[in-house]
């Protein structure tokens, strides 16, 4: 691959010519949904710098929703761009023209998948006449990618109908949700410059999942009869028709890379690693301060849920957690349960005086919140309130019994400063609130609870909140937000009142939670399996004192990765604060590798490479 040839760390300057223009096109511009939309924002303000506002655009589909919080519409089309956008309207399509409200507010072209609906038997006849792409009837997704790109590709085809393109032009396609157009582009030999990056594989995340030895059958696999298997042909289809019909083909991993060459049959000319807009986490000394106050927050839920049952020491537990999409297998969540277990074993012999609260925050089917969990939030606060009320009435008391006295000074007895009802009060809330049942697990009533995996674990394992376990777990199965009653708080100040993410993959193109961690001052493992891992493993030295934590998983046995990723919790757990703080440090400090100011240079070199070719 040529990143490796020419050194990943060498600084590529960006080097087309002048007034090239840059399109960037994705599903996830204006449309959040995963990873991408992360890699695309925060990109945006290092290329504006680079590009200028005026040669840079981005184009996405229009979901009426998601725009009117996210998009403002244009009111200048003077431009060639506002002119193509308003050309495409007289066609009839219904096209956006405007700035996505972001950092840098770059310029954006939106097309609305359902203004051709209409003509979506033509269109995928064509595509199936012309490439062999064939698109079922009935799949909701397929149907508005397969309406997206027809937009892309007319309008790039308008485009090169005037001047426009007789400058150089380059189009960089995102993921085969994007990637569509490209086929048809080059079909018709329009006068552009196509750059495709892959952030996964479909076909791989399915393999993944089903097979534990994927990475060893990886270059056995035929992909059309796998791809027919799993009923995904239609997306690996476009997935190699973006790979082969791209001038300069990316991914974004080395891990990821090896997976195109098996099962997309064309190795990535270049790796472009993910980064991110790390001034936007930057908080400096803050961060100490920040993690403090987050982890009163926390605090107060672990009070609330935990202390109804049993209490421990506060100031000796520390907030683990792992997050993202439910990959049972695939995020390593069986590798983090496992480990765990183990954790709570070795913490037991040594007869610690830690206690680690586990956190699980990933998506799974619910019906609502668990009322006994909301309840016992409730209740908590009620105690909460009657301490305040005696706080004021025994400050009121005090300050009238110290002042109003004529004989020799003498302290009050505060117990007596409280009335008979406050005291009662108290005393029913608190015993309302106690109660001999353990601590919940899972925070919601979960659709198929008898089914799922992690609590079928916790229940084999008996690592069910115990008092005498060491290590807790709270899962919670839907992200958490500021509206959520539970945490009152968004994923990212939850992550700065945790002590450590645990991410061990082993099916990760990239990974951008470790390093969000690491850009919140958290220090955190991943794997060598995750692309993000890996790029660490031989790109950034001495990672471990850096906070970044990387499990060797590649060819193990997982019982044995299990014990190390134990080890590795156990070596955590008997860190000093001092030495934690410090770490804390550091983790943000490393971070600054990651920022686009860095890692842009990858872009810049696919660029110059498209417009060579
Ligand atoms: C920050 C604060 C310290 C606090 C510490 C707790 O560094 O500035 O005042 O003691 O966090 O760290 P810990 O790792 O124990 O949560
Ligand atoms: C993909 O999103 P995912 O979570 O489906 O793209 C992300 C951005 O490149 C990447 O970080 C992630 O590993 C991929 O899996």
């Amino acid at each position: 691959m040529n990143s490796t040839d020419k050194g990943i760390n060498e600084n590529i300057a960006l080097n087309v010519p002048e007034k090239t223009i840059l399109f960037e096109i994705a599903w996830e511009v204006c449309n959040q949904v995963g990873g991408i939309y992360t890699v695309i924002r925060s990109k945006v303000p290092s290329v504006i710098q680079k590009w200028g506002k005026d040669n840079y655009f981005l184009v996405g589909p229009y979901f009426a929703e998601q725009a009117a919080a996210h998009f403002d519409p244009a009111t200048d089309f003077s431009t060639p761009i506002g002119k193509a956008v308003l050309k495409m309207q007289e066609r009839g399509f219904d096209v956006y023209y405007g700035q996505w409200i972001v950092s840098g507010r770059p310029n954006v072209v939106l097309f609305n998948p359902y203004s051709v609906y209409d003509k979506l038997g033509e269109i995928k006849h064509f595509l199936w006449q012309d490439f062999h792409i064939s698109m079922p009837g009935n799949d909701e997704l397929l149907d508005k990618v397969a309406a997206f790109g027809y937009q892309v590709k007319e309008f790039f085809h308008y485009l090169c109908s005037t001047k426009f393109c007789e400058g150089p032009v380059i189009t960089h396609f995102h993921e085969w949700m994007a990637g569509l157009p490209i086929p048809g582009i080059r079909k018709e030999n329009l006068n552009i410059k196509i750059v495709f990056t892959t952030h996964a594989t479909l076909l791989g995340r399915y393999l993944a999942m089903n097979d534990h030895r994927f990475y060893d059958h990886l270059p056995f696999y035929n992909w059309e009869a796998e791809a027919t298997k799993f009923n995904v042909k239609s997306i690996a289809e476009i997935e190699r028709a973006s790979a082969h019909g791209a001038h300069v083909f990316t991914t974004v991993s080395e891990v990821t890379g090896k997976e195109c060459t098996h099962l997309l049959g064309r190795t990535p000319d270049m790796i472009l690693p993910n980064g991110l807009n790390i001034r936007r986490f930057e908080a400096l000394h803050q961060i100490q301060n920040q993690h403090v106050q987050v982890k009163e927050q926390i605090h107060d839920f672990v009070m609330g849920h935990f202390f109804q049952s049993y209490s421990f020491d506060l100031d000796k537990t520390l907030y683990f957690f792992t997050s993202g999409r439910y990959e049972y297998h695939n995020k390593g969540y069986d590798l983090t349960l496992e480990a765990l277990a183990r954790l709570n074993w070795k913490m037991q012999q040594a007869n610690s005086d830690m206690t680690v609260v586990s956190f699980f925050i990933t998506k799974r089917p619910f019906y609502t919140f668990n009322p006994d969990v909301l309840h016992s939030k409730a209740q908590i606060e009620d105690v909460r309130g009657v301490c305040e009320e005696i706080k004021q009435q025994v400050g009121k008391q005090l300050y009238t019994k110290i002042t109003s006295s004529d004989g020799p000074y003498q302290f009050p007895d505060l117990s007596a400063l409280v009335d008979d009802y406050l005291r009662l009060k108290l005393r029913r809330n608190v015993q309302s609130w106690k109660t001999h049942q353990l601590p919940k697990i899972v925070t919601h009533t979960l659709i198929d609870d008898a089914k799922d995996e992690i609590l079928n674990f916790l229940r084999t394992a008996n690592l069910v909140n115990n008092r005498h376990d060491k290590v807790k777990v709270v899962y919670h199965p839907d992200f958490i937000s500021t509206s959520n009653p539970l945490f009152k708080m968004d994923y990212n100040q939850f992550v700065r009142g945790c002590h450590l993410g645990i991410f061990p993959s082993m099916y990760e193109p990239w990974g951008y939670t470790p390093l969000e961690c690491l850009a919140s001052g958290l220090p955190s493992i991943t794997s060598d399996m995750a692309g993000f891992g890996d790029y660490v493993v031989k790109e950034v030295s001495g990672n471990d004192a850096k906070g970044l934590y990387i499990i060797n998983r590649r060819g193990r046995d997982f019982y044995e990765v299990a014990e190390d990723l134990a080890n590795k919790l156990f070596a955590f757990v008997q860190m000093s604060r001092r030495e934690r703080i410090a770490l804390r440090y550091r983790c943000e400090e490393a971070s600054l590798h990651f920022d686009w100011s860095n890692l842009g240079k990858y872009y810049d070199d696919a660029y110059n490479l498209v417009i060579e070719r």
